[in-house]
C-alpha cells in the first residue's frame, strides 16, 4: 500500500513538472545572442547582449510576439571558433526561434553550418566576411556590410585621398583580419607598392620585432586587419619605436578600447573604416537615448544587434509562426526600417548596398571623415 502511494505521488509530481516545462516552452518564444560574451573582446558581446536587450523589451512591453512573452538566452562563444559550435548545438537543442549573433566571422562561418542543419535563421551584426553569405546558405543573413566593399573603400581613401604611393598590410591570420587586410591589398593599384606584408598572432603583447620590420621600409600609412586590441597596442608601440606613418583599420577596431589602449596621442588621426554615425540619423536618436541611459556610450555594433534582433522579431510576427522556414521565407522578403535606416536582404542574405566610410580619431573620440 505504502509502495502504491509513494508510486502515485512520483507519478504527479513527474506529471506535474512536465506540464510545467510545457506550458513555459508554449508561453514564450526563444531568441538567443551569441557572441563573445568572454575572452578579449568581451566588450562586444556586451554591447550585442545591450542593444538585443533593449528590443525584447520593447517588443515584450507590447506584449511580445504572436501572443508570447519573448525569452532572450546568451550563447557566449569567447571568439573561439570550436566554441561557437558547441554553443550553436547547444541553441539549437534549446529551442531557439532564430539567432542574432556571432561577433567574429570565424565564429559565425562554422556556427552557421549547425543553425542551417537545424532549419534555424541567424543574423549577424558584425560578421563582415564575405564566406559568410557566399556559400548558398539560405537562412544566414548579415545586418552590416562586406569586407570585400570594406576593403575597397579603405583602398580607394588611400590611393585617391592620401595618394599613398608605399604602403605596409599587417593582419592577425583571422577570417576577419587577414580577409580584409587582402581585400584591401587587392583593391590597391600598381602606382602603390606593398612594401611590407605579414601576419602577427591574436592575443601576443608584443609587436616591437614586427613593427621595427615595417619602419624599414618607410611606408605613408600602415593598414592592419583585426580587432581592437591587437590595434591598440600595435599603435602605441610604433610609437615607441619611431613609427610615425599613420594606421588605418576596419570596424573591428573602431571601438574606444582602441584608443584606451593605444593612448590618445598615439591614436590620434588613425582612419578606420566603418558603416557611417548613427548620430546623424534621425530614426537612430530614440534607440541612442534610451541605450545611453540604460547601459552607457553605445558600442559600435549595440545598434546594429538592436536592428538585427528586430528584423527577427518582425520576420516571426511577419510569418505568424516562429519556425524556421516560413521566418527564413520572410526575412527574404522583408523591407525593415530600423534604427539605421530601412533594410531589405539580397538573395544572398547580405544587405543591399556597401555602407562603408572613413573615420578618423581626433582628440580620443571617433569622427567620421570621407565619404567615397
Ligand atoms: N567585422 C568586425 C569583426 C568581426 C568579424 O567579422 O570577425
Amino acid at each position: 500500500m505504502k509502495k502504491g502511494v509513494l508510486f502515485s505521488v512520483c507519478f504527479f509530481v513527474i506529471a506535474a513538472f512536465l506540464v510545467g516545462c510545457g506550458a513555459k516552452k508554449d508561453d514564450t518564444i526563444k531568441v538567443a545572442v551569441a557572441g563573445p560574451m568572454t575572452g578579449s573582446i568581451a566588450k562586444m558581446g556586451s554591447d550585442f547582449k545591450n542593444g538585443a536587450t533593449i528590443a525584447v523589451e520593447e517588443w515584450n512591453a507590447k506584449g511580445g510576439v504572436l501572443g508570447k512573452k519573448i525569452e532572450i538566452v546568451i550563447g557566449d562563444d569567447a571568439s573561439d571558433p570550436k566554441q561557437a559550435v558547441a554553443v550553436a548545438n547547444k541553441l539549437v537543442n534549446g529551442g531557439m526561434a532564430g539567432i542574432v549573433g556571432h561577433f567574429n566571422s570565424s565564429c559565425s562561418i562554422p556556427a552557421s553550418e549547425v543553425y542551417n542543419r537545424a532549419g534555424i535563421p541567424m543574423i549577424t551584426p558584425a560578421s563582415t566576411n564575405p564566406q559568410l553569405t557566399d556559400r548558398g546558405l539560405k537562412g544566414v543573413f548579415r545586418i552590416c556590410g562586406r569586407d570585400d566593399q570594406q576593403g575597397k573603400v579603405g583602398a580607394e581613401f588611400v590611393k585617391g585621398k592620401l595618394n599613398s604611393k608605399k604602403v605596409a598590410v599587417i593582419h592577425d591570420k583571422t577570417t576577419y583580419g587577414q580577409g580584409l587586410a587582402d581585400e584591401f591589398k587587392k583593391n590597391l593599384s600598381a602606382a602603390t607598392e606593398v612594401v611590407y606584408y605579414g601576419g602577427v598572432t591574436i592575443g601576443d603583447k608584443d609587436f616591437k620585432s614586427v613593427l621595427t620590420s615595417v619602419k624599414e621600409k618607410k611606408p605613408e600609412i600602415i593598414y592592419f586587419g583585426g580587432v581592437f586590441p591587437e590595434a591598440g597596442l600595435m599603435v602605441k608601440q610604433a610609437r615607441e619605436i619611431g613609427l610615425s606613418s599613420p594606421f588605418m583599420s576596419g570596424d573591428g577596431t573602431i571601438d574606444p578600447k582602441f584608443i584606451e589602449i593605444a593612448g590618445e596621442k598615439a591614436a590620434e588621426g588613425t582612419y578606420l573604416s566603418f558603416s557611417p554615425d548613427p548620430k546623424n540619423i534621425p530614426a537612430a536618436q530614440a534607440f541612442i537615448e534610451k541605450y545611453k541611459a540604460k547601459f552607457g556610450e553605445l558600442g559600435p555594433y549595440s545598434i546594429y544587434a538592436y536592428d538585427a534582433m528586430n528584423a527577427l522579431l518582425t520576420g516571426i510576427k511577419e510569418a505568424g509562426s516562429a519556425d524556421g522556414k516560413p521566418v527564413t521565407d520572410k526575412l527574404h522578403a522583408l523591407e525593415f526600417s530600423g534604427a539605421l535606416g530601412k533594410y531589405r536582404f539580397t538573395e544572398k542574405g547580405d544587405i543591399a548596398g556597401s555602407p562603408y566610410v572613413i573615420w578618423i580619431t581626433k582628440n580620443g573620440k571617433f569622427e567620421e571623415h570621407w565619404k567615397p
